[in-house]
């Protein structure tokens, strides 16, 4: 029996639009930039807030109304569960979808058995992807919610929980190679410390290395060829998440060569979490040829942890999409929604409008990015910012045909800097505005 019985195929109905159930920005076929909506933003839906979120919050019990679930932890359950999954995802109209192995199936008594029900499970999401098209953008291993894993997994002290995280990628590893999954995404979870003086950081963060360096020996083994993905977060679980951003990832990549298999899938609310904007990790991550994918999220500055709302803010999405189109796109990742509805916001209905509202936000973000990138504006201000570089003094120093000796000369010969100009920050954002 169809969960959403009374909702149809959400279709793309223009701007002017007043069906909450339709897009009014997001028209799949609209090309920019030379590429389909579809192709430039690869929206995705998480099976772990989505279909998993229950409204519970450390002050409450769980609020969200599901009717097709029948409130156990059987593989029954989760068979129906994928199915309706695939219902709402086909009707959305997402392209892709992601999960963690424990979203999707249910923990056996003994590790054999639960990487027998995610085998069952798996035959089901084949199933469903083949019958809808829809395709698996990346898998994970939740290595965070057991207990076993309080100290950590990779990081763990205790090393018996290191071998059993290791058979957890393992597996999640097949099973994100036989669902087609086009990268492998880890999201650090309790990798880090909640307190130094138990602490011994380099060996846990060696651990760590060792860890990756692992998965990425595995899958060479069995021909799985996705991209692998970090996921900055500073905090939450642990008070500090070796991962904690952009520029730390790289790092720790740079530091155990790691830098030709991973990526880095960049959230919203994890940057605003490391005191960064979610442009500055992806213009950061951008930079060091790191950019893989991103958890489209918002978070609540008023609040200030990880709210993980459905992004609407217009302003946010253009400046993702400005640093997105800059680095050359976001394929072969994608726009994950890594979000969930509000626990008041208890309908299954709600999670269209979620949805709906989050892509037709990146929609819009994306029509205007690049509608800026093509009046070029802003880049000709940035050029003509930067042309010291480009002549004389400049232009020898970027060619390495400069020391500090010959600087010295040169500055002693002219006796001062040229004059500086403006900035010109009000100017630009109220360029920027003249497009939002
Ligand atoms: C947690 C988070 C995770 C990862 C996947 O904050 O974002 O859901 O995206 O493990
Ligand atoms: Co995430």
């Amino acid at each position: 029996m169809a969960a959403f019985p009374d909702v149809p195929k959400i279709k793309f109905e223009g701007p002017n639009s007043d069906n909450p159930l339709a897009f009014r920005y997001y028209d799949p076929e609209e090309v920019i930039e030379g590429k389909t909506m579809k192709e430039h933003l690869r929206f995705s839906v998480v099976y772990w807030h989505t279909f998993r979120a229950n409204g519970s919050d450390p002050f409450g019990a769980p609020t969200l109304n599901r009717p097709w679930e029948d409130g156990t932890a059987s593989l029954d359950n989760a068979i129906n569960r994928a199915r309706v999954a695939f219902e709402f995802m086909e009707k959305l109209g997402a392209p892709f979808y992601a999960f963690h192995d424990r979203d999707v199936a249910p923990e056996g008594s003994t590790l054999a058995q639960t990487h027998e029900n995610l085998d069952k499970i798996a035959d089901v999401l084949e199933e469903e992807q083949q019958r809808t098209g829809i395709k698996l953008l990346w898998g994970t291993a939740n290595m965070f919610s057991h207990p076993r894993y309080m100290h950590g997994a990779a990081t763990s002290c205790n090393a018996d929980v290191f071998a059993f995280a290791a058979a957890q990628v393992k597996k999640a590893l097949e099973v994100t190679l036989r669902l087609g999954g086009e990268n492998y995404v880890f999201w650090g979870g309790r990798e880090g410390y909640m307190n130094l003086f138990n602490t011994d950081m380099k060996r846990e963060m060696d651990h760590l290395g060792q860890f990756l360096n692992m998965a990425t020996a595995y899958a060479d083994e069995i021909g799985f060829t996705g991209t692998f993905l970090i996921e900055p977060k500073p905090k939450e679980p642990t008070k500090h998440q070796y991962d904690s951003d952009a520029a730390a990832c790289i790092n720790f990549l740079r530091a155990y060569g790691l830098m030709d298999r991973f990526k880095l899938n960049i959230e919203t609310n994890h940057a605003t979490l490391s005191g960064h904007t979610m442009m500055h990790e992806l213009d950061y991550a951008g930079t060091q040829d790191c950019l893989g994918s991103i958890d489209a999220n918002t978070g609540d500055l008023l609040l200030g942890w990880d709210t993980d709302q459905f992004p609407t803010d217009i302003y946010l999405t253009t400046q993702c999409m400005l640093a997105i189109l800059k680095h050359g796109g976001i394929g072969p990742g994608g726009v994950n929604f890594d979000a969930k509805v509000r626990r008041e916001s208890i309908d299954p209905i709600d999670l269209f409008y979620a949805h709906i509202g989050g892509m037709d936000a990146f929609a819009r973000g994306l029509k205007i990015a690049a509608a800026i990138r093509a009046d070029e504006g802003m880049q000709k201000f940035v050029n003509q910012r930067y042309s010291s570089w480009d002549q004389g003094v400049g232009k020898a120093i970027e060619a390495g045909k400069h020391d500090f000796k010959s600087l010295s000369q040169y500055m002693i010969n002219k006796g001062e800097a040229a004059p500086n100009t403006s900035g010109r920050q009000e100017f630009l954002e109220n360029y920027i505005n003249r497009f939002v």
